[in-house]
């Protein structure tokens, strides 16, 4: 019998949050009974099995700090939380498969693995704790990132290779971003970069930036016919560019203090439509018209399908969806 209950978490990158744990009958366990039942785990350095689950004598975990293991259990579970807020709310969808079944999350996996992962088999995340074991991948849109790749699983099915695996990769860049937005967290506020809290490059720059993919030094901004042979994290360039000129438009723009410059490809102007919209667009896409074998092509007209349901074939929308795929050099 499991009873629902908020703890307080120590996170070390969303500051102190409100956790779902369940009361046990000597303390409290890091799994969330209003979510699915989403449980955390500890595999303390270890890289197979489940691991152990986080529990605690008097529900406030984590110290906020790296010393504590609970840490990037807070995190983790944060995460999975607002992931799982943000798509019951915004698109109606319980959990990953929709069936209100929860995943779980395994944190501390290796030796200062700079790496997070989905994994099908085990329906479940996992996260290395980054460079000198200091930085574990466990921010929010990294989290958002992960478990997007359980939706994309669960319906479209992308392939993970060619374009379709940029497309894969770009959703969960998409919606992880969408759920730091969701969040609103003062500590870790929206912004179009990705895994800008976890310092992967040890220099303080993000892992990715969606209004410029080509930033990282290695992303794709434009389709071309390398698209379907680079990796699948760079040629996602050319989504998150597109999905980034949909909601906010080309050129500068400064947004919870971070700025932007986007290019188009052909130097044209594009207005955005914002990203409430532009989110509902390439949801219903994904679940509704993209398959496994989506290249860009087919992105561009499911998203125009989608656009047309949602808006109206005759919609600004619809209209500014043409107009980033274009500037996106897909046509
Ligand atoms: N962190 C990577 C990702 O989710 C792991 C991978 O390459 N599959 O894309
Ligand atoms: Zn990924
Ligand atoms: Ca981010």
């Amino acid at each position: 019998d499991i009873r629902t209950d908020t703890g307080t978490g120590n996170s070390q990158y969303s500051g102190k949050v409100g956790i779902g744990t369940t009361k046990t009958g000597s303390g409290y366990a890091l799994t969330d009974a209003t979510r699915g039942g989403h449980s955390t785990y500890n595999l303390g350095g270890g890289s197979s099995g489940k691991g152990t689950l986080f529990t605690d004598s008097d529900d406030t975990w984590g110290d906020g700090t790296v010393n504590d293991p609970a840490t990037a259990g807070v995190d983790a579970a944060y995460g999975a939380q607002e992931t799982w807020d943000f798509y019951k709310k915004t698109f109606g969808r319980s959990g990953i498969r929709g069936d209100g079944k929860g995943a779980y999350s395994r944190v501390h996996y290796g030796n200062a693995y700079v790496n997070a992962f989905w994994d099908d088999s085990c329906f479940c995340m996992t996260y290395g704790d980054g460079q000198n074991n200091q930085h574990p991948l466990t921010s929010l849109d990294v989290a958002g990132h992960e478990m997007t790749h359980g939706v994309t699983s669960a319906t479209a099915g992308l392939n993970y290779s060619g374009e379709s695996g940029g497309l894969n990769e770009a959703t969960s860049d998409i919606f992880g971003t969408a759920v730091e937005f969701y969040a609103n967290n003062p500590s870790d506020p929206g912004d179009y970069l990705i895994g800008e809290k976890i310092d992967i490059n040890g220099d303080g720059t993000p892992l990715r930036y969606m209004d410029k993919p080509s930033k990282d030094g290695s992303s794709l901004d434009y389709w071309s016919h390398r698209a379907g042979h680079v990796d699948v994290h760079y040629s996602s360039g050319i989504a998150n560019h597109f999905f980034y000129l949909l909601s906010e438009g080309s050129g500068k723009k400064t947004i919870n203090g971070v700025a932007y410059d986007s290019p188009t490809y052909d130097g044209s102007k594009v207005t955005g439509i914002g990203r409430d919209k532009a989110d509902q667009i390439w949801y219903k896409a994904l679940t509704t018209y993209f398959t496994s074998t989506t290249k860009y092509k087919d992105a561009r007209a499911g998203t125009l399908k989608a656009a047309s349901d949602l808006y109206g074939a005759n919609s600004a929308e619809y209209k500014a969806v043409a107009a980033a795929w274009t500037a996106v050099n897909v046509k």
